[in-house]
């Protein structure tokens, strides 16, 4: 879902949980306010929260982080199905539009094509370039000829304008950093040339070519950027690998899908990225080695599948409260490392039993494994869901 608020009630959380409950995933947008608040439907336990990266790999800025923790004190606890989950792709992601509502460029210099976008202006035009450098004066040179431009110094609408005012007849910006030149000439452009973005990585080229052919045309697609664009891909990244996995329930799927996130950002869990951005083959690689029910094969005291460090989970409730009782085999020293969702909850004497204890209300579904302690060697992830 690519809609949010800061109004949670009971009555919607109760009807996304039943959902849940009878095996559905629900897929909801952290939201694009930049800030920490959390959004609902996105921030009910039992719908999936999605934030948004970029195509580095790095967080969108707008991309909301509500806290995982709840409460003050004794209060306290950390719920990491209220926060991010999970991350994916939404800035500056081809979309469907309304039909014509949008604009797409295309760029061919020397004959060979290579990739745009339309910033603004549309038409075509086919001409001799002109390199003007950042374009930052008018530059009579530029008289009847397409104007290949950097970007830096000034705005975009300054260079477009200054191309025009010189007789150009068309523009193309270069991105000074690497990737696209994804921009608009702003609300108050005046200009009427058609103008495109290019690539940093395609500059050599094209500040070097002698001819150039532009054109900007409507659309039924164009470039957006939100956790809007992210959600559905995580929605369909869902059901594509569910498709392979069709035995598993919703809540199975969600697990799967955050146990074999790629990590982002800060090591570990964290509130930007979640588990980290989704990965589709390494999802269904994980359902495929370890089950639906993840490396519990079962929850109920089945040993984890791994060589070497096992775990073995017992999970159960008393008066609201979720116990995990985690016991362990193969360790290779007297004490282990145990991990929640990515997070250190406590060191165990290897022999012994562990209990693991959740305050949170509601259901849940919690990621495990146990490592030898201070080493980076781990058993299989358990999921635990309550
Ligand atoms: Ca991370």
């Amino acid at each position: 879902m690519s809609l949010g608020g800061g109004g949670s009630n009971s009555t919607e959380s109760n009807a996304f949980q039943s959902f849940t409950d009878g095996g559905g995933l629900v897929v909801a947008a952290a939201g694009n306010d930049g800030n920490n608040v959390r959004s609902y439907p996105a921030g009910y336990p039992s719908v999936m929260m999605v934030g948004a990266n970029d195509a580095n790999n790095n967080i969108a800025d707008f991309s909301q982080f509500p806290t995982c923790t709840t409460g003050r004190g004794k209060k306290q606890k950390t719920d990491t199905s209220i926060c991010v989950e999970i991350a994916a792709g939404g800035v500056d992601t081809l979309s469907t539009y309304p039909a014509g509502m949008a604009t797409a460029s295309n760029m061919a210099v020397d004959g060979v094509a290579y990739a745009s976008s339309a910033m603004e202006n549309a038409g075509s035009i086919a001409g001799s370039v002109y390199f003007m450098g950042t374009a930052e004066a008018e530059d009579g040179a530029a008289n009847g000829m397409i104007c290949m431009i950097d970007r830096g110094v000034i705005s975009f609408y300054d260079k477009v304008l200054n191309c025009e005012n010189s007789g150009g007849d068309g523009a193309i910006i270069i991105n000074n950093e690497p990737g696209m030149l994804y921009g608009t000439l702003g609300d108050a452009n005046a200009t009427t040339i058609p103008a495109v973005g290019a690539a940093y990585e395609d500059r050599a080229a094209l500040i070097a070519a002698n001819s150039a052919d532009i054109a900007i045309g409507i659309s039924n697609y164009g470039f957006m950027s939100g956790t809007s664009m992210a959600t559905p891909a995580v929605s369909g990244i869902a059901a594509r690998v569910w498709s392979n996995h069709s035995e598993c329930t919703g809540t199975e799927i969600r697990a799967a899908l955050n146990a074999s996130a790629m990590d982002g950002g800060a090591n570990g869990h964290d509130v930007y990225f979640g588990h980290g951005i989704i990965d589709a083959a390494a999802a269904d690689t994980y359902l495929t080695t370890n089950g639906c029910a993840g490396g519990d094969n079962g929850g109920g005291g089945d040993p984890g599948t791994g060589d070497g460090l096992t775990v073995t989970e017992n999970h159960y409730k008393r008066k609201g409260v979720k116990y995990v009782d985690l016991s362990f085999s193969g360790a290779a020293g007297n004490t282990v490392d145990v991990f929640r969702d990515g997070n250190l909850v406590g060191t165990s004497v290897s022999s012994a039993t562990y209990t693991d204890t959740i305050s949170s209300k509601g259901g849940g579904t919690y990621i495990y494994k146990a490592c030898d302690a201070g080493t980076p060697t781990c058993s299989v992830d358990v999921s635990v869901t309550f």
